[in-house]
């Protein structure tokens, strides 16, 4: 059947628009059942534009119900509107004043692309283009201008008129209605614009900036959610902070606005002044959010805040350049959560998510550069390659740099191209011209697709005393980039003597070094290390300081005293993991480790978990074994996972079943009486504690433990854990524990997510026909995101055995759903389609399973461009 296919956008093409925006005037009139735009966009041409110029604005969806030049309608033969364009044939080569005016239906958007209605408040969401689905415009982020918008709406209904910028009029309308006025002096592209309106109660708290400046925050929310949004509002407080401190960077309106809503197809927005978040990031209380939702929620609110810098004072020239802003909020994210917490526990947790997410799309058939070249559906490209691999690109500048030279470059961004649309180009630029330092070949990081494979081997030579290290880099070919180019990679390292302290050396030939950063710059480095005496266990890639794969090339030996003696925690969790990752994958080829393996590494887990030196937070990380998928991954090809899933768990059970009593003594000492807190320290208390309970279930058979901690549990932290720990080991009483989480909690629907993700984890057989059922049953709210994304979203990503079913039914359930849901919302559908990016990696059975129920997909439905483009990358 036909894909909507269309077009490929290349960067290539990019050219700036013949006319300008000077500025914008909007005025919504909001009523129950539609609501109409009025826009008068005043425009010129741009110096060079020819006379008699067409102008071709984007649009979506729209109904042109009136146009005007001036106040003068236009005669019909003046313009063209389609169904994706309006074209100004002549207009005026001069300043003029376009007037439209259209008609919305927000009820029937459930795409949530521009405005549309969630739980009865209206709302939008813009990025990246939206704003066209509101009105005609030039909806691409390097038109930028500054907005006025008047909203009149029911004050019965919309008691709430919220926009971007500041209040500058308010009152009332007549016949029911009020109206309220927003100025937003600064000028933006259209991707930024917000507006809400609705019947909604507020926190309310004040910040003031270095400068002596009071800002009026407020969280509105639904009525009743008041006291859920406190969290939200301290980590927005300490965020306005952080920006400060660490950038040198000051909030610039007087009013910053955050909402909740219920349905949004992402996590948040960084709409100026007035930022739109998914309910799930905002509302917590230990009874329903889990520490690890108060951790995301402190992130992303600092997320969206760090935008107004990075992103919208200075924002992207065209959407190719979205790593410009996302990977650099990324990377500044991260940072105020390593400031906030613990820095190697903040390290070990990103890194998980790279390598769970943006690694297999790297090395996969989506995978594509954080600066991509072209792409047919712009959606399709906000991905954790942009995002989180667009982070470690910054996080090597700063290494690369040093601290102090990586905020001068920042410092020279933020005053260079302040109120710009601009380009990755630039910004690699400002460090160079900041620090003198060349860059050319590191920017090939941001053109690049794949992960590179470093690989390490050395020698010691006794005799003269000297230690060679030859690191050699490759990156396989992806889609479209066959050939791949050396990149600059910065391995930070150490090497360690027979006591596990630093050894020193006199001298390094080979390679630059400078103090602990070795510049790995070409397909391969030999160095020379002098004056060693004895031979060394080397560190490398500290930190992790650079997004590749190491093969390091280390004994099983080597790796657990790495895990007891480096100095670096990260490199101590990576090397427990390396260990067990390795036993896995080979027992689960036939190849079964010896029993001196697993009494080595347990050893070396107990001495962790001993360790009165290290936080429970970095134990709890430390202590757990990576998940099938992980394994899959470090396989590669020809994936079964089921041999994986079951050789893991033999290795559960020898690694915990000789210390089963140990590990449920460890877990008994760290019970919490005192009252719940989010803090580090309690969270990490906690996160041990569960991880010790994850041993005692799938090593020592006590599925008896989670049910007893789901009964006992005081906040949702532990409570969700022991539930979900038993349904993803299916222990006898994951039925009855997942039977009461349903009752206990229904009727949030925050928490229902939690329930359709743990039972979207169940191995069992049963578990595609009970998912079939929920999505089937007739109050399941199949328009929601969230509940979309938590049964299958979970389900396609977290490595459910149920998905790769060697007889395929969890890949033709998970096509249908998707079939489905594109019809009503087309991102949430090529979303989870993307978790079918595995598929090369399976054994042939289960590859071939899951192309035929893509192929029948592509075959039997009429798709959206967004579950077009991503179905034929995966089938390519
Ligand atoms: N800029 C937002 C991401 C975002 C993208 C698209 C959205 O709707 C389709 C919503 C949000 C961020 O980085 O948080
Ligand atoms: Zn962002």
């Amino acid at each position: 059947m036909r894909t909507d296919t269309e077009q490929t956008i290349y960067l290539k093409d990019y050219a700036p628009t013949p006319y300008r925006i000077v500025s914008v005037e909007l005025d919504f009139r909001i009523l129950e059942d539609s609501t109409r735009v009025r826009a008068q966009l005043t425009i010129e041409p741009r110096e060079g534009t020819a006379p008699g110029t067409a102008l071709v604005l984007d649009g979506d969806d729209l109904k042109l119900d009136g146009i005007a030049i001036d106040g003068a309608p236009l005669m019909l033969s003046a313009y063209l509107a389609d169904a994706t364009s309006l074209t100004l044939i002549e207009p005026p080569h001069r300043r003029f004043v376009l007037d439209t005016e259209v008609t919305l239906d927000p009820a029937a958007n459930t795409k949530l692309m521009g405005l549309y209605r969630s739980s009865g408040t209206w709302c939008t969401q813009c990025e990246p283009e939206g704003f066209r689905r509101i009105t005609y415009y030039l909806d691409r982020p390097d038109v930028l201008a500054p907005f006025t918008v008047r909203m009149t709406a029911p004050l019965a209904i919309a008691p709430v008129l919220l926009a971007n910028g500041n209040p500058i009029d308010r009152g009332d309308a007549g016949d029911g209605m009020h109206y309220a006025v927003w100025h937003d002096p600064f000028p933006k592209p259209a991707y930024l614009f917000a507006l809400v309106a609705g019947d909604l109660g507020s926190t309310t708290d004040s910040f003031t900036t270095t400068s002596g400046r009071k800002i009026d925050l407020a969280i509105y929310c639904t009525h009743g959610k008041e006291g859920e949004c406190h969290h939200a509002m301290d980590s927005l407080k300490r965020s306005m902070a952080w920006d400060e401190r660490r950038f040198g960077r000051e909030y610039d309106l007087d009013i910053f606005n955050i909402v909740a809503v219920s349905d949004f197809n992402f996590g948040a927005m960084e709409n100026k002044g007035l930022n739109i978040f998914n309910d799930k990031l905002v509302f917590a209380q230990p009874e329903t959010a889990t520490d690890a939702n108060y951790h995301s929620i402190e992130r992303v609110i600092a997320h969206e805040y760090f935008h107004n810098w990075t992103g919208n004072r200075i924002t992207c020239r065209d959407w190719f350049q979205l790593c410009l802003k996302e990977g650099l909020t990324v990377y500044r994210d991260q940072e105020f959560s390593s400031d906030e917490h613990s820095r190697p526990v903040q390290r070990i947790h990103d890194v998980q998510n790279l390598r769970t997410n943006q690694f297999p799309e790297d090395g996969g058939p989506l995978a594509h550069p954080p600066r991509p070249d072209h792409y047919r559906e712009i959606n399709n490209f906000y991905t954790t390659t942009v995002y989180e691999k667009g982070a470690e690109i910054v996080r090597m500048l700063a290494t690369l740099l040093g601290e102090a030279d990586f905020r001068k470059g920042m410092d020279l961004y933020f005053e260079r191209h302040d109120g710009e649309a601009t380009t990755i180009e630039a910004f690699v630029k400002v460090f160079e011209d900041a620090t003198g330092t060349d860059l050319g070949q590191f920017i090939t990081w941001y053109l690049q697709a794949g992960t590179p494979q470093v690989t390490a081997s050395d020698r010691y030579d006794a005799d003269s005393q000297t230690y060679t290290l030859t690191l050699t880099q490759k990156v396989d070919p992806t889609p479209g980039q066959p050939d791949k180019q050396p990149l600059l990679i910065p391995v930070r390292f150490g090497l360690l003597g027979p006591n596990g302290s630093e050894t020193s050396w006199t001298a390094i030939s080979g390679a630059t070094v400078r103090d602990d950063l070795i510049l790995l710059d070409r397909d391969s480095v030999t160095l020379t290390f002098s004056g060693i005496a004895n031979r060394p266990v080397p560190s490398l890639f500290r930190g992790f300081s650079a997004p590749v794969k190491l093969a390091s090339g280390l004994s099983q030996d080597d790796l657990l005293f790495l895990a007891r003696h480096d100095s670096d925690p990260f490199n101590r969790w990576d090397a427990l993991q390396t260990v067990s990752t390795h036993l896995i994958a080979e027992a689960s080829a036939g190849r079964r480790w010896s029993a001196g393996d697993t009494d080595a590494l347990r050893s070396a887990v107990v001495d962790t978990l001993e360790n009165s030196d290290l936080d429970p937070a970095f134990k709890a990380q430390a202590i757990a074994i990576p998940g099938v998928s992980a394994i899959g991954r470090h396989i590669g090809k020809d994936v079964d996972p089921d041999a994986i899933a079951k050789a893991r768990l033999d290795l559960l059970s020898e690694l915990a079943g000789p210390i089963a009593e140990k590990l449920a003594a460890l877990y008994t000492a760290l019970a919490i009486a005192e009252p719940y807190s989010p803090d580090a320290a309690q969270a990490g208390r906690r996160a041990l504690r569960n991880g010790l309970m994850h041993l005692l279930v799938a090593g020592a058979g006590r599925g008896d433990v989670a049910a007893a901690q789901y009964e006992s549990a005081t906040n949702m932290t532990d409570r969700y854990a022991a539930m979900a720990i038993s349904a993803h080991y299916w222990t006898e009483q994951a039925p009855a524990l997942l039977g009461d989480f349903r009752t206990r909690f229904a009727g949030d629907p925050l928490v229902f997510d939690k329930w359709l993700m743990a039972s979207a984890q169940a191995p069992d057989d049963g578990a595609i026909e009970r998912m079939r059922a929920i999505l089937a049953a007739p109050d399941f709210p199949r328009t929601n995101p969230n509940r979309l994304r938590s049964l299958l979203g979970s389900f396609v990503m977290s490595g459910s055995p149920q998905f790769t079913r060697a007889d395929g039914a969890g890949f033709r359930f998970v096509a249908e759903a998707v079939a489905e849901i594109d019809k009503v919302n087309p991102q949430v559908a090529s979303r989870i389609l993307t978790g079918f990016r595995i598929l090369p990696m399976l054994e042939a059975g289960r590859r071939e399973a899951g192309r035929s129920a893509l192929e029948a997909l592509k075959s039997q439905h009429s798709l959206s461009r967004n579950v077009g483009e991503i179905l034929d990358r995966i089938l390519a």
